[in-house]
């Protein structure tokens, strides 16, 4: 089910009200000394091709981004904890500033539920009354919020709200309960109080629970509504503040006494990501992006992009970027607002701009359309650009992407200085090669390698929650419920694991996906690399330096550093294989044995959609925005049961 839209016109929030939210916001904090810890949940499991060392060296934006807005109302008292450098963390030892938080925030995706779920019930066991309020968000939550919310009478846990959205929904929770809470009151118990009184329900984008006891076991989900979108992204807190309170990498269950110095940042943490729009104008019916972002097109400003690389470099030392977006040629005149404001900041200011690198996602067909301004896409920085070809003949999905298109948008980039990254889908239907059509997995590949792809992503289509084809799916039969008894986890739902597929032998499409990197990466093609190299493209020995200093070198350091430059652009490519071998290895590691499962065991399949077993409403009573058809719906007499309740608490 795709996530349903608010009416026309109203989807965005009108302009300013961020600010305006922000600055209330940092009135109020100063009366409220609140501590947060924010917690990035991570499953180890989830580490291979094609995001194994990025996923441990880039902080994700979601945490980022809430740490950043607490900072900028007021609340520096917060720590980012990640999962992926602080595995042993535990809720229940977490003290900030020498006492429990007041605020416990979760982010997850989907992949990491289980260990989003382990560190909600292990936050769980803090007393009652000196329990934090519990907050979940992220892109897990966006779609399956009823899930951090345990439904299981015997052992109660959960969060006490997931927030559906973004940054917007959770500081007007925060708004209002701030605006509830008695001084020396705990969070939660704040709120309870606002939550019993309905002053939640005129937040759109959370989902509560209610139960008859307010540590017992949620018997019924309220769900706000889906979120008003920020328009303009400008108005967002500044990213630079989030990476002041990380948890320093180490294996202690509780936190450090201080954050990790902003001298050792960089060091952990290569690569930033930064919003820097948000949206997609294709429908994809694997994909929610769409949807989600209810069919706007968000950006933020060159002059705010070029501020944010510029501080977060200057402060921290990081100069490569990885723009979080859908589709970043989406909105060419938007587009080249930004590159151009890039260009003339490394034109005109030299460092940091001048050292700036970053990548980000496109469409075949978008990057045609925006063929001519390469260049200026180039001076901006971007060096890589990652196209979701996912299938050279268009039969999988029509997004004006094929053969010549897709080479054609491979040959503009590389003769801008840009390396295209392919990021390809196998499917049922695909063979892994065929002998007189580009049909195959590995022709594509072949083909994509000779056009100059260094780097590639290959996944098998999975269901994603929020997307059209999410429902048909599981119904038709194509999930995999079980095989050989094993349930499918959520870890392996990611598109690195055959979980769904109607394929006679689902293991040989598995086995398919191995096949596939080790034809790209192998000890063969790393040598032909070392002579024929494809990273030596246009720009590719431009020495980021500024100009004005390396005209002070000596005639030999010039020399020298000219051939360090080749060297380095001619290297890449064989470095790239290397690298892909090694991601191989661990790729290997993990999903053969469920290659054997799939050979070996009985697959289950699944008949219906998993949805939430407790049963959801809309504040007014109706169908939740975020449930699944299918959710059970809480009856009228629970509610006056439990509005009574909040009547009683609340007098
Ligand atoms: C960059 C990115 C990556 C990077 C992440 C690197 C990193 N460490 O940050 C890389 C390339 C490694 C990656 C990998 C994968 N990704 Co990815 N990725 C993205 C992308 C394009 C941007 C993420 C981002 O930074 N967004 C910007 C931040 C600010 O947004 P956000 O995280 O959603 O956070 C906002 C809200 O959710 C909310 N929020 C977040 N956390 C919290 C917490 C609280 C308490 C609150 C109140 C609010 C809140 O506020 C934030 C600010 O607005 C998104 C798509 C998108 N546009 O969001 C997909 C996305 C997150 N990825 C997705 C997937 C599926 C994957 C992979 C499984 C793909 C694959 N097949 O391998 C892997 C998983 C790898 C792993 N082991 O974890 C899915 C997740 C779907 C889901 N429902 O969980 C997304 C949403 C794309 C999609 N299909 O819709 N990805
Ligand atoms: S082009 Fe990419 S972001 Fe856009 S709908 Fe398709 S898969 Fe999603």
């Amino acid at each position: 089910m795709e996530l349903p839209s608010m009416p026309a016109g109203e989807s965005l929030l009108p302009a300013g009200e961020m600010v305006q939210l922000r600055s209330r916001l940092r009135r109020m904090t100063q009366r409220h000394d609140l501590a947060s810890v924010i917690a990035c949940a991570f499953d180890h499991r989830t580490r291979m091709l094609p995001f194994i060392y990025t996923d441990l060296k880039m902080v994700p934006a979601g945490v980022r981004a809430i740490g950043a807005a607490l900072a900028d109302i007021g609340c520096e008292k917060t720590r980012i904890v990640l999962q992926q450098w602080n595995k042993n963390f535990r809720p229940s030892q977490m003290r900030l500033d020498g006492r429990i938080p007041d605020l416990f925030l979760v982010s997850s995706m989907h992949l990491h539920s289980e260990a989003c779920d382990k560190l909600i019930q292990d936050a769980c066991r803090i007393e009652p009354d000196r329990r934090p309020l519990i907050i979940a968000g992220g892109p897990r939550m966006m779609y399956e919020p009823w899930q951090v919310f345990g439904s299981d009478p015997s052992q109660p846990w959960g969060a006490d709200v997931a927030v559906t959205g973004e940054e917007y929904v959770f500081l007007s929770l925060l708004e209002v309960l701030l605006n509830h809470r008695a001084r020396g009151e705990s969070m939660r118990s704040a709120f309870l109080r606002a939550r019993d009184q309905g002053a939640l329900d005129g937040i759109r984008g959370l989902v509560y629970s209610r139960s008859s006891c307010d540590d017992g076991p949620a018997e019924e989900l309220v769900d706000t509504g889906i979120q008003r979108l920020l328009g303009d992204l400008d108005e967002l807190p500044h990213p630079v503040l989030g990476y002041g309170m990380l948890e320093p990498p180490g294996r202690g269950e509780a936190l450090s006494a201080s954050a990790l110095p902003a001298s050792r940042v960089r060091k952990h943490c290569i690569v930033s990501s930064l919003v820097l729009t948000l949206g997609c104008r294709f429908r994809c019916s694997y994909c929610p992006i769409p949807a989600y972002n209810q069919r706007q097109y968000r950006q933020k400003s060159g002059e705010r992009i070029a501020d944010e690389m510029r501080r977060i470099a200057e402060s921290f030392g990081i100069v490569t970027f990885f723009g979080a977006d859908d589709n970043f040629f989406n909105d060419p005149p938007r587009t080249l607002q930004i590159v151009e404001t890039l260009a003339r900041k490394a034109r005109e200011h030299g460092r940091p701009f001048c050292k700036i690198r970053w990548g980000t996602e496109a469409t075949v067909h978008d990057t045609l359309r925006m063929r001519d301004h390469l260049r200026v896409v180039r001076e901006s920085g971007l060096t890589a650009l990652w196209l979701g070809v996912e299938d050279l003949t268009g039969s999988l999905v029509k997004k004006g992407q094929d053969k010549n298109k897709t080479l054609e948008a491979f040959r503009a980039l590389r003769e801008n200085g840009i390396q295209p990254i392919p990021m390809m889908m196998h499917h049922d239907s695909q063979p892994l090669v065929t002998l007189r059509s580009n049909y195959g997995l590995l022709n594509q590949l072949q083909t994509l390698r000779s056009a100059g792809a260094l780097y590639t992503q290959i996944t098998m289509l999975t269901p994603s929650p929020g997307s059209k084809s999410y429902e048909s799916m599981y119904e038709s039969g194509q999930m995999i419920h079980k095989v050989d008894g094993r349930a499918v986890a959520p870890h392996i739902i990611d598109g690195n694991y055959v979980v769904a597929s109607e394929a006679k032998r689902p293991w040989a499409k598995q086995l398919n996906l191995l096949a596939a990197y080790a034809f790209f990466y192998n000890p063969l093609r790393m040598f032909v690399a070392l002579f024929a190299s494809r990273s030596r493209i246009a720009y590719s020995t431009n020495d980021t330096r500024p100009l004005e200093e390396t005209r002070k070198y000596s005639f030999s350091r010039r020399i020298r550093r000219r051939m360090y430059l080749a060297a380095r652009a001619h290297l890449v490519d064989a470095g790239v294989q290397l690298f892909g071998m090694y991601g191989l290895i661990h790729t290997a590691r993990r999903t053969l044995a469920w290659a054997w499962h799939l050979r070996r065991g009985r697959i289950e399949r699944c008949t219906e959609v998993p949805v939430s077993r407790i049963p959801m409403r809309g504040v007014d009573g109706g169908a939740a925005d975020h449930a699944i058809p299918g959710t059970p719906q809480s009856s009228g007499g629970s509610r006056i049961r439990l509005v009574q309740l909040g009547r009683k608490r609340a007098a």
